[in-house]
């Protein structure tokens, strides 16, 4: 069993985050685990691997950093995060993967660009949920955003984070530096994927022009303290406000995680690896997530017997 949170999340907040798709959970990180977070992320910030890469200037995103970061696996194995998730979820945790994103401080923090994050992976479901967590103070003029209730408009989305490579040159350059530039063919695993993938399934939608309509949505936002955790559902449509001016770095740590609903899905497009592990399993589209304990273990149930 894993540490504690600070305190309970209220039925109130868990019905939140099923109406809106995002809550802010004030104060539930205890502050050692804030710490953890700290050295996890610059462990993993000083040592890129071959899954490091740029998603907008300034803006560096780590595919499965706490595979490769001991403080980072403690804060997902040990940590109160997979039992906040569980509670959000009425369910068993089941780890998927993370990511973190780093912006550095300056006079224009990057933003983050509209995008849902279930179509980047070979997975479905409604139990899909990503706890967004950070060691600094973030300013909502910096930190994250959602669409109130986009989790329940049942479309999915194309990647790349709403930018169309086929209409969009920005979009199209920074995926080809990707290819050239990146090494990140190191797992054999991986031997067949690359950043390309992601975009060929073109019968998915765009991602509408959320920026340019904003007094359309109903649009959340929070200034987020360490200590905070924001949850947020895997088919939210979400983003980060930027262009703004940070006296300190924006270090995120998101953790993507499952309840019982989430399935294998192929996608015929796929902008993110499946973890390397699954690859030995040659899972086929429907298989519950459950029949690969080893690869997504249930870190936190309800009756505390993982399943
Ligand atoms: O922190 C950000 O800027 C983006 C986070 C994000 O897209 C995610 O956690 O899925």
């Amino acid at each position: 069993m894993g540490a504690r949170p600070t305190r309970p999340v209220t039925s109130q907040e868990i019905e939140e985050f099923h109406r809106d798709g995002a809550v802010l959970l004030r104060g539930v990180l205890p502050e050692e685990w804030v710490d953890v977070a700290r050295e996890g992320l610059d462990a993993a910030i000083e040592a890129p691997d071959m899954l490091s890469g740029y998603a907008g200037v300034d803006l560096r995103v780590d595919q499965f950093p706490a595979a490769r970061t001991p403080a980072l696996r403690r804060l997902i194995e040990a940590s109160p995060v997979a039992e906040i998730v569980g509670r959000a979820l009425c369910s068993p945790a089941r780890f998927y993967m993370d990511q973190l994103f780093y912006k550095p401080q300056g006079e224009t923090i990057s933003p983050t660009a509209w995008h849902q994050d279930t179509c980047y992976y070979n997975v479905e479901g409604q139990d899909l949920v990503r706890a967004w967590i950070s060691p600094d103070p973030v300013p909502r003029e910096a930190s994250l955003e959602v669409v109130c209730g986009s989790h329940r408009w049942s479309i999915t989305y194309r990647p790349l984070a709403g930018r169309d490579p086929e209409g969009d040159g920005e979009a199209r350059a920074t995926l080809e530096r990707a290819e050239t530039d990146v090494p990140m063919l190191g797992a054999d695993a991986y031997d067949d994927w690359n950043y390309f993938s992601g975009v060929r399934d073109m019968s998915l939608p765009p991602v509408p022009d959320i920026e340019a309509h904003r007094d359309f949505y109903d649009i959340l936002g929070w200034d987020y303290a360490p200590g905070d955790v924001i949850l947020f559902h895997g088919n939210a449509l979400h983003a980060a406000l930027g262009n703004v001016a940070s006296v300190n770095p924006r270090r995120t740590h998101a953790s993507l995680w499952a309840g019982r609903d989430v399935r294998y899905l192929h996608r015929a497009g796929q902008l993110i690896p499946d973890p390397v592990a699954l690859y030995d399993h040659e899972p086929r589209t429907g298989q519950p997530l459950s029949d690969f304990p080893d690869v997504f273990p249930a870190l936190w149930a309800p009756d505390e017997r993982a399943d």
